[in-house]
């Protein structure tokens, strides 16, 4: 797939502010900070599209934007910032809930994992919350420049333990630094879009 075309079409707080749903959505979901933005660019071969930032909690709504008028990518804004009050991250634990449930057009999660460390208790949350509504399959790890080849492996299969991933489950590592492993995410996400369409 080639990306022609991306353009930040609607910022979300609440389902009033969501686009219309007529097109397939991808959904990126992760702990702040992880690199959701950064692989956003990377993919869309943007240098800033979507906000990149060293102060965690950057992305704070849910951003929809649209890829050369066939799908969307939908950023989901980060969980597990320590330092967001409680009422706050409640409010985005609710904002992304009530995007996930709600979303006819949602087609596939894909979740966002730091390569180096072993996901979280809200990473295992999030992924068996995805596996129930039938959104999982495809986690990306990222800042994979952070590891050495050698430990790139076994890291993987610390993710893959550690959320229980099903055997046809995929991982993949990307670097939004070295632009590496970007390309395989989006041949899977053109794959999930074609059987989509078919179905
Ligand atoms: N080394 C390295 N750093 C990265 C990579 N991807 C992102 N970062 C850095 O990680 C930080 C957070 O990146 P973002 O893309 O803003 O992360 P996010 O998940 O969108 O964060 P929130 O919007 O706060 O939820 C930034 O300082 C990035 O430069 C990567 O592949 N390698
Ligand atoms: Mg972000």
């Amino acid at each position: 797939m080639i990306i022609k075309k991306a353009a930040l079409i609607a910022v979300a707080v609440k389902k009033d502010q969501y686009p219309e749903d007529n097109l397939p959505e991808i959904a990126f979901a992760g702990r702040s900070n992880v690199g959701k933005s950064s692989l956003f660019n990377l993919l869309v071969n943007r240098k800033n599209l979507a906000r990149v930032s060293g102060s965690p909690g950057k992305t704070r709504t849910i951003n929809f934007y649209e890829i050369n008028e066939r799908f969307r990518i939908v950023d989901l804004p980060g969980y597990g910032y320590a330092k967001v009050s409680k009422a706050t991250s409640e409010g985005w634990g609710g904002m992304i809930e009530g995007y996930l449930k709600s979303r006819n057009g949602l087609v596939k999660v894909v979740q966002l994992v730091d390569i180096r460390h072993a996901p979280s208790n809200q990473d295992i949350q999030m992924y068996e919350y995805l596996k129930h509504y039938q959104l999982d399959g495809i986690v990306v790890a990222t800042k994979a420049d952070k590891v050495s080849r050698n430990e790139l492996q076994k890291c993987v299969g610390i993710i893959r333990k550690t959320l229980n991933m099903s055997a046809g489950d995929k991982i993949i590592p990307v670097s939004a630094l070295k632009r590496t492993g970007y390309e395989e995410l989006l041949t899977e996400i053109d794959l999930l879009l074609t059987e989509n369409i078919k179905e």
